[in-house]
Order: C-alpha cells, then structure tokens, then sequence
C-alpha cells in the first residue's frame, strides 16, 4: 500500500477531465514500481491515461469487465504488466480488439524470463505486442506511436522527444572525447 500511495503524484494523468486513451493495468501492486515508468512517460506526453491493478489469477471476473468496456470507454491501448505465470496481456488480448501491449515484469525467483516467456509466447491470432523484460518506457512509447498514427499531435512530440534524446547522447559523445 506504501507503494501506491508514494506513487500518487507519478501515475497520476494531469488531464483528469479527458476519457483515458491509455489503460495501464498490472497484475499486483509490486509491480508498480516498473509500470509507472511507463506512466510518467505517457504524463510527459500528455497523454490521458489511467492506472490499476488487475490480476488475471486473484481478480479474473474484474479483468473480464476490464477487458471487455475499455474499447467503449474509449480506450485506445492497454499496457498490461505482469510478471511469473504472466497471464494478464494475452487474457485481456483474448477478451478486446485494442492492441494490447505486454510488460513482462522481473519477478524474484527466474529473472524475468518465466514472464517474457508467458507473454511472448501467444497462440497464432491473439497478439500481444511485448517489450523487453521491465521496459515499461517502451510500452508507453509503442502506445504513444499507437496513437501518433491517427492524432498528429503527439507525431509531432513524439519528433520532439527523439531530437532530444540524440542530443542528449550527443552531449554525452561530446563530453567523453573532451
Ligand atoms: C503476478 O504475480 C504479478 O503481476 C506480480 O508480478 C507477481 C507477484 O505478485 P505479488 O505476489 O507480488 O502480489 O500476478
């Protein structure tokens, strides 16, 4: 609970008014620490978005409604994040036809790979797009760029973001060979 309530201010959507077109959902609140890299990526764009957690195994009757409403709600991504048997993205892929973008989260014991493997892995015609293991900031990138493909709004921030990052190593290049 400490963790989610210390994480307040970072997942947080400054545009509360506006209809989540990003739903970032995890399977356990120790997960949280990942995700909501993801989620001040997707502040920093000001993206609306949403957190929760959702478990596939403890709260599957709340991932099924999850599911199910979140194109009718208006949501345009779902970042799921799980680690272990990784079952929340490909369920939720099963029940929506929002893409659904799989973080597969370290756990303690297999180093993350039990949950790249159980998110990667889906059945020929239920995709999960899945990023690398805890990357959370490349989910939220792919739903921006999601988004990019019909609101030309964030093309152009995301244009901006990737002028400064290559200066930002730049800079970095520049310094080394000083
Ligand atoms: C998964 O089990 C969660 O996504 C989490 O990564 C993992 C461990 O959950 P906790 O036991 O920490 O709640 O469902």
């Amino acid at each position: 609970l400490a963790q989610i309530q210390g994480a307040d201010e970072a997942i947080s959507s400054e545009i509360e008014d506006e209809k989540p077109l990003v739903g970032i959902i995890m399977g356990s609140d120790s997960d949280l620490p990942v995700m909501a890299v993801g989620a001040r990526i997707l502040k920093q764009f000001g993206v609306p978005f949403e957190v929760t957690i959702v478990s596939a195994h403890r709260t599957p009757f709340r991932m099924t409604k999850y599911a199910t409403e979140a194109a009718a709600r208006g949501m345009r991504t779902i970042i799921a994040g799980a680690g272990g048997a990784a079952h929340l993205p490909g369920m939720v892929a099963a029940m929506t036809t929002l893409p659904v973008i799989g973080v597969p989260v370290k756990g303690s014991s297999l180093d993350g790979v039990d949950s790249l493997h159980s998110i990667v892995q889906m059945p020929r015609g239920i995709p999960v797009a899945t990023v690398a293991i805890n990357n959370a900031t490349n989910a939220a990138l792919l739903a921006i760029r999601n988004l990019a493909a019909f609101m030309p709004e964030y093309q152009l921030k995301l244009e901006q973001y990737y002028i400064s990052t290559e200066y930002e190593v730049l800079g970095k290049a520049e310094i080394l060979e000083r």
